[in-house]
């Protein structure tokens, strides 16, 4: 059934602009950081009268850098990580406008009892960001893998063929199936097959569990695979967009050679870039779209490896949210600005825009904005562009 786009070359410089609000947010929070560490400076300094406030906010700085050299580390080398956040060729602006954007639109499920999903395992370069090449073990199309449409109580039949230099496997969360009789390593160049009923509606991941785990989700290996609830359950949505946000850990910065994966970074949760759908910020040059009060629809798998995903849309309210893709309505959520999406989980979104405009939708835990996740619905075809 689907078929995943390709990736390539491409895309779009997001990093390095002013934002008034980010920059007086960022004020705060160092505000509130020496606030904090004056205050607990002063308990001692209190007792050791002989100091002035000013040693003791000196103190307190020194305390703040020791602590933060010497905070425990997921691995001895925590310390000497260099970031690649941002890094981007001279072209980075041509690249963005030429790459093009992973389809986001829902395929169409198939018809009848059976979905038949052949999903084919590759060691492939991919881009991740403009210019930034990252040597991925991931799908024929690069990653995530396919975007699979089913719907509730079909009937899913898997197809897993291993393209790839070493085992792999496939782990279906929307499945109810023994993992030690589904989930197997696959040999290089054989297949395997199993089935499962899609009885539970939702977006769901699903993933390479062959060990390390951390390695094969981090390299690629995630896609999603949407499990729509039986008619009329759900109000008809006008636009269906399907986001699958997850972390990418390189070990250089894949401009001139492609990156590979950073162990010691994934450990320590330090991604260099953070994605919807594989690439960062394609959806600021090439934005998802709907037409001002349609009902739009996002799927949302965070594939991780180890971080949230907060989703959140600029500029509106989330009418509807089905937390964890849980879609019975009564467990529905209702003008909610943000909702966490776990890593290795799902959530579903409605939104009605009224007022034609430029609508970023990003994770809202900061960092990840500035690592790639971000992208743009532009509401009414509206003109310019516009970052966060
Ligand atoms: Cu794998």
């Amino acid at each position: 059934m689907a078929t995943s786009a390709a990736q390539h070359p491409g895309t779009q410089g997001f990093s390095g602009r002013r934002d008034p609000d980010r920059e007086s947010a960022v004020g705060l929070k160092l505000f509130a950081l020496f606030a904090g560490l004056a205050l607990g400076a002063m308990i001692p300094i209190g007792i050791w009268m002989a100091s002035s406030a000013q040693n003791a906010r000196d103190d307190a700085r020194a305390a703040a850098a020791k602590v933060s050299a010497g905070a425990p580390a997921a691995t001895a080398h925590t310390g000497a990580m260099h970031s690649f956040t941002g890094a981007s060729p001279a072209n980075a602006d041509a690249l963005a406008a030429a790459h093009h954007a992973f389809p986001a639109t829902l395929p169409a499920a198939p018809a009848g009892p059976v979905a038949n999903v052949n999903l084919l395992l590759k060691d492939v370069t991919v881009q991740i960001a403009p210019g930034v090449k990252y040597a991925a073990w991931a799908w024929a199309g690069g990653a995530p893998g396919p975007v699979i449409h089913v719907r509730q109580g079909q009937q899913v039949k898997i197809t897993l063929t291993n393209d790839g230099a070493i085992p792999h496997s496939v782990d279906f969360h929307a499945a109810r199936i023994a993992p030690d009789k589904a989930f197997g390593d696959v040999m290089p160049g054989k297949s395997v097959s199993y089935t499962f009923r899609a009885n539970d509606p939702g977006v769901f991941m699903y993933h390479c569990g062959t060990k390390p785990v951390l390695m094969h989700i981090a390299n690629g290996m995630y896609g999603a695979i949407v499990v729509e609830p039986a008619p009329g359950v759900l109000p008809k949505a006008d636009r269906q967009y399907v986001l699958v946000a997850s972390e990418w850990y390189l070990s250089s910065d894949g401009l001139k050679q492609p990156a590979q994966f950073d162990m010691d970074k994934a450990h320590a949760r330090t991604p260099d870039w953070m994605t919807f759908n594989g690439y960062a910020g394609q959806y600021v040059k090439h934005p998802l779209t709907a037409k001002p009060g349609e009902l739009v629809r996002f799927w949302v798998v965070d594939a991780g490896p180890s971080l949230d995903t907060d989703f959140h849309i600029v500029g509106t309210i989330i009418n509807t949210a089905y937390p964890f893709g849980d879609m019975n309505p009564s467990d529905a959520l209702h003008g909610v600005q943000t909702v966490t999406v776990p890593a290795g989980g799902g959530g579903v979104f409605d939104v009605k825009i009224d007022q034609p405009g430029l609508y970023p939708f990003v994770s809202h835990a900061f960092a990840a904005v500035d690592q790639g996740q971000v992208g743009l619905l532009n509401v009414g075809d509206v003109a310019g562009t516009m970052t966060h």
